[in-house]
């Protein structure tokens, strides 16, 4: 009855508007008009996009087939009204308007990563999709059966968290392999699920103007899509040099503690050996290719647990970076309605996220949170988030979000550039600082296995979906379109053979979420930039790598403004407000890593490097 009536006064609204056509059926439309159209689109979206948050914060803090459903009623919402949206703004097409009334138009357009057809029984069919595919990620267990010989095996189920407890500790070949095949079970249901949801949201990105879904999101970035993929691809190329040497020198190393028989010469690198499930970061592998032994300890982990640490207060820390830049502490209201650890008693989606709920600076995170170093940087990561919500939240509703997505990906990243053995001395998470080149690199070496290693998942998860939505990946090549580009890009291999029957991608939140991926590529890119900037804003000399703008009320001003402009403005002219450059640019990040660079080529001399 709710939903019949709310969805009712969704089609009064657009009738409102065919009324006043209707009422002049030949006069063309005016920039006045256009004007009081994006002024009430506003309203309506903020309305609608509250409701949906609210919905969608309930059913990720609790998963159930009632929130699920409540969540996929008001995202229905949304979706309808912004078909018909984008479909009543087609009129104002040719007409010459003012800067802001356009942009908020092109913000329109590309504001659904999930557009729907307006067919409403496919609408509800393609929300109810979305829902249930993330539910099945957030509820993902694998369960064993009891072993009955001796000694005898119970049985139990692991989520995610607990096999991930495995894949970022264990150093045991086998022990790593079952929790990587266990957690890949968990989206073998979601490929027919996956399949539907493509084909629906591809008729809706077709309603809208789109070829399909991939040309959307990618339509999202100020340039065409054609050219947004040349620049990915450009940026790739100038990072891949460093991403190749990284890999050289790492398969090396693990060759030492698994064997060439596990680690051969010249082939990718089994995907279970990189300390993490998706082998998307690497920084738990350091042990096994630390450098240079006996030098400080870099360990911040065990610090943060001898020093006592809990959730409240890791959060806490990271809060404390963003007010001494001088930015505002967070709302009372983010203490008492954000989620830090994980509920004992119901399922919920534990991937990281950051809100505004309301879109009204009712921040929060939604986190849960483990002590360690990898979490002490997600803290700062959502932060950034919540900080970039609350610059921009008394803009226009459409203007409260990123320059583009990337950059808000990259802000907390950005700050974490200056979490230095300095800073991290002076909280006393590590004892000493590196005294000489040895220590250096070592402290390089654990930054690149967190970001370089990065760099070639967060292009070709984009890269896969791009091919499915444009029908050059169908339904029956899933999963070795999958594996190609991983081989390809990131030079790993599945550890077990895999087929048709898996559905690997589904194990990666993202895809079941249906979250863009492509912002994480160009983020890992720009918070290097970011960081240059903040620091010469800082008035820093010196490499960069010794950069640390904590404290420093220049370096926060400059980030303050640029985050103050939300997308109001094209993101080269935010970027050019930070950096003095409009374009992305990984020159930072390989100023950054010169002297890992160096060290590596002199290492990788005997080795044989690629697959
Ligand atoms: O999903 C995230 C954040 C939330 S926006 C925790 N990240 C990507 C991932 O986990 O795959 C941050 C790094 C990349
Ligand atoms: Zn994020």
């Amino acid at each position: 009855m709710k939903r019949i009536s709310i969805l009712l006064a969704v089609l009064s609204s657009s009738i409102a508007f065919a009324e006043d056509r209707a009422s002049a059926p030949n006069k063309p439309a005016t920039p006045d008009e256009a004007k009081a159209f994006v002024k009430k689109l506003n309203e309506d979206l903020k309305r609608l996009w509250v409701k949906s948050s609210t919905a969608e914060w309930i059913k990720s803090t609790y998963i159930t087939d009632d929130t699920e459903r409540n969540a996929a009623t008001a995202n229905e919402e949304v979706m309808a009204y912004t078909t018909q949206a984008v479909k009543d703004a087609m009129r104002f097409t040719s007409l010459k308007l003012d800067p802001d009334t356009e942009r908020m138009l092109y913000l329109l357009r590309v504001s659904s990563t999930l557009p729907a057809p307006e067919d409403a029984v496919k609408r509800q069919e393609l929300a109810a999709l979305a829902a249930k595919l993330e539910g099945l990620y957030g509820k993902g267990k694998y369960c064993q059966p009891p072993v009955a010989h001796n000694p005898p095996k119970p049985g139990g189920c692991l989520d995610l968290e607990q096999l991930s407890d495995i894949m970022d500790k264990s150093h045991d070949y086998n022990e790593l392999l079952e929790a990587w095949t266990g957690w890949h079970t968990i989206s073998r249901e979601m490929r027919p699920l996956y399949s539907k949801l493509v084909g629906i949201a591809n008729e809706g990105s077709r309603t809208i103007g789109f070829q399909n879904v991939g040309d959307l999101w990618r339509s999202g970035y100020d340039m065409t899509p054609a050219d947004f993929e040349k620049e990915t691809d450009r940026l790739w190329q100038q990072v891949k040099p460093l991403y190749d040497d990284l890999h050289c020198y790492v398969r090396s190393q693990l060759q030492k503690t698994y064997g060439k028989d596990k680690v051969p010469d010249g082939k990718p690198i089994p995907a279970h050996l990189l300390g993490n499930m998706w082998a998307q970061e690497w920084a738990n592998i350091y042990p096994l290719v630390e450098p240079f032994k006996g030098q400080e300890s870099l360990d911040v982990t065990s610090a943060l647990k001898s020093l006592n640490y809990d959730e409240q207060k890791l959060v806490k820390l990271g809060e404390s970076f963003f007010t001494s830049l001088g930015l505002d502490p967070l709302p009372k209201t983010f203490w008492e309605r954000s989620m830090f650890k994980k509920p004992q008693d119901r399922d919920v989606v534990c991937h990281a996220s950051a809100w505004d709920v309301t879109y009204n600076n009712d921040l929060r995170i939604k986190m849960c949170v483990k002590i360690n170093e990898q979490d002490l940087v997600t803290v700062h990561h959502e932060l950034g988030h919540d900080y970039y919500f609350h610059s921009y939240y008394k803009l226009p509703v459409l203007f409260q979000q990123g320059a583009n997505d990337g950059f808000h990906e990259a802000i907390g990243d950005a700050l974490t550039l200056s979490i230095t053995p300095a800073y991290l001395k002076k909280l006393g998470l590590i004892k000493e600082t590196p005294k000489d080149d040895k220590g250096l690199i070592n402290v390089q070496m654990k930054d690149a296995l967190e970001k370089v290693a990065f760099l070639p998942f967060g292009k070709l998860i984009d890269q896969w979906r791009w091919d499915v939505f444009s029908g050059k990946t169908p339904e029956s090549e899933y999963n070795a379109a999958w594996w190609k580009l991983r081989e390809k890009y990131q030079g790993v291999a599945a550890p077990v053979a895999r087929s048709e029957a898996d559905f690997d991608p589904g194990a990666k939140y993202h895809i079941p979420a249906n979250v863009p991926y492509t912002r994480y590529f160009l983020a890992r890119i720009l918070q290097f930039q970011f960081h240059r900037a903040l620091c010469k804003a800082a008035g820093h000399k010196g490499p960069l790598y010794t950069c640390s703008i904590y404290g420093n009320k220049k370096a926060g001003e400059k980030l303050r403004a640029m985050l103050a402009l939300g997308a109001s403005k094209p993101w080269p002219e935010a970027l050019y407000a930070i950096s003095g450059q409009k374009q992305m640019d990984a020159t930072a990040l390989l100023e950054y890593f010169k002297p890992l660079q160096g060290w590596l080529k002199t290492q990788n001399k005997t080795q044989t490097c690629g697959w």
